[in-house]
């Protein structure tokens, strides 16, 4: 991994923000791998880790999980990967997780996105995802929107001080939005 020159971005947003959807779109265009941190720790669950029950109750809590287990999670699908291209979906969402995804991996994102939207419009879209996810819920979801604005927002105005951050409305639908998204990527290439 050290010496594959990997280039990271990190896709950031609220609960239900539109990050995985937009992931799949942008990895038929551009070429990058979609990591997403929580599809991996719910897929920790299901392979009966010791640390499966542990990652289970954080996520129905809305809580995050050590980044030891998240970030050891996102360096074996890197490494085990024949791309050097990676959008890390829904991580780094505390400072530590921050610190210790820079500490251990040595790398430094290329840039930020950050889908903007509003709670009313998240909510609306996680009551209607129905894929049975333990945290779709609506008292997990409020739990998750706090979770988000006290830990994760710090973490994209680190990002947004060192000038990484790109900024899109994420409330539109869904074309509209991927419209955004290309032109950052665009610009970025
Ligand atoms: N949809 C999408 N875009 C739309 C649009 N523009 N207009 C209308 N509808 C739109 O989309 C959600 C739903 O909305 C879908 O039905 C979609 O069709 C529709 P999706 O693309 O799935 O949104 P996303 O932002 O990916 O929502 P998700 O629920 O996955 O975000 P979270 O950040 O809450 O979930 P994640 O899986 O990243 O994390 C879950 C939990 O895991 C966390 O709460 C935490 O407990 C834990 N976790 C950690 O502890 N550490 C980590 O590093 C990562 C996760
Ligand atoms: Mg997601």
């Amino acid at each position: 991994l050290l010496n594959k020159n990997v280039k990271v971005v990190f896709v950031l947003g609220g609960p239900g923000s539109g990050k995985g959807t937009q992931c799949a779109n942008i990895v038929e265009h551009y070429g990058y791998t979609h990591l997403s941190a929580g599809d991996l720790l719910r897929a920790e669950i299901k392979s009966g880790s010791e640390n499966g029950n542990m990652i289970h109750n954080m996520i129905t809590e809305g809580k995050i999980v050590p980044s030891e287990v998240t970030v050891k999670l996102l360096q074996r699908a890197m490494a085990e990967s024949e791309n050097n291209k990676f959008l890390i979906d829904g991580f780094p969402r505390n400072e530590e997780n921050r610190a210790a995804f820079e500490r251990v991996t040595k790398i430094v994102p290329e840039f930020v996105l950050y889908f903007d939207c509003s709670e009313e419009e998240m909510e609306r879209r996680l009551l209607n995802r129905n894929q049975g996810r333990v945290d779709d819920n609506i008292e997990t979801i409020r739990k998750r929107f706090k979770v988000f604005v006290e830990s994760s927002l710090p973490v994209i105005e680190y990002y947004e001080s060192k000038g990484k951050v790109r900024k899109i409305d994420a409330g539109k639908p869904i074309e509209e939005v991927f419209e955004a998204v290309k032109n950052i990527f665009l610009a970025a290439a």
